[in-house]
């Protein structure tokens, strides 16, 4: 069994205590002003803003370091409206036959649809693919570990850098996305895990006033 070669830790970085405070504080403050848009610009981003944010999702960890994650960058009109059109046919079918009564009433509040203009407008449409295996170049599958964990993981890591840039996003799940494979040609093994839309809020865009849970709720500490 062959191990890779090590390397010192060299880029880590140790702050003093109240640095370490201020710096986790100035993050929540900035992080906590992310909100999910659902009304975006057409204003124009450079392409290399979208690609640094993908090299930073890309740090995050994986199973076996396997990086089991394929990000599909969609920026021209044809194949925004070819998503939008097979995204509003699959919400329509949610919407009025698909959904529970008790998902239904869950989506309320939010005032979503099966109109999803923004899937157009937005300059960038992120398509998030998992891959359960990985190729090699002679053509053999390699299996991947906790490839949904990772994804998930590169996804949130993804908003962040995004977020930090001044880009809005929206985490959109048309249900099911198969129809992202064929439209973005990708293959079978890739599962379409969400569609990430990116870009400036509209001028006027307005968001539901909801808050988060308090630390009380989400955390618990067991000291003992
Ligand atoms: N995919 C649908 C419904 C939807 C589901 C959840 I869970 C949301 O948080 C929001 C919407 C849609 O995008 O409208």
């Amino acid at each position: 069994m062959s191990s890779y070669p090590t390397i010192p830790l060299s880029e880590y970085r140790e702050y003093p205590i109240e640095e370490m405070r201020r710096r986790v504080t100035d993050f929540f403050a900035d992080i906590n002003r992310r909100r999910t848009v659902r009304e975006f610009s057409d204003r124009p981003v450079p392409r290399d803003i979208i690609e640094t944010a993908l090299e930073a999702a890309s740090t995050a960890p994986s199973g076996a370091n396997l990086q089991p994650w394929h990000f599909a960058v969609v920026s021209g009109p044809e194949t925004k409206k070819k998503i939008r059109e097979a995204a509003e046919a699959e919400e329509r079918e949610f919407y009025t036959h698909r959904a529970s009564e008790e998902w239904l009433a869950a989506l309320a509040p939010l005032g979503t649809d099966d109109q999803k203009p923004f899937l157009e407008k937005a300059p960038y449409l992120i398509a998030v693919f998992l891959q359960k295996f990985g190729e090699l170049p002679d053509g053999c599958k390699v299996k991947h570990y906790y490839p949904a964990e990772s994804t998930g993981l590169a996804t949130g890591m993804l908003i962040t850098a995004l977020h930090v840039a001044g880009l809005a996003t929206l985490t959109h799940t048309p249900s099911p996305m198969k129809f992202l494979n064929e439209i973005l040609g990708r293959p079978k093994s890739e599962r379409p895990f969400l569609l990430l839309v990116v870009g400036y809020p509209a001028d006027d865009a307005r968001v539901p006033d909801i808050g988060r849970k308090s630390l009380e709720e989400i955390a618990s500490f067991i000291d003992t």
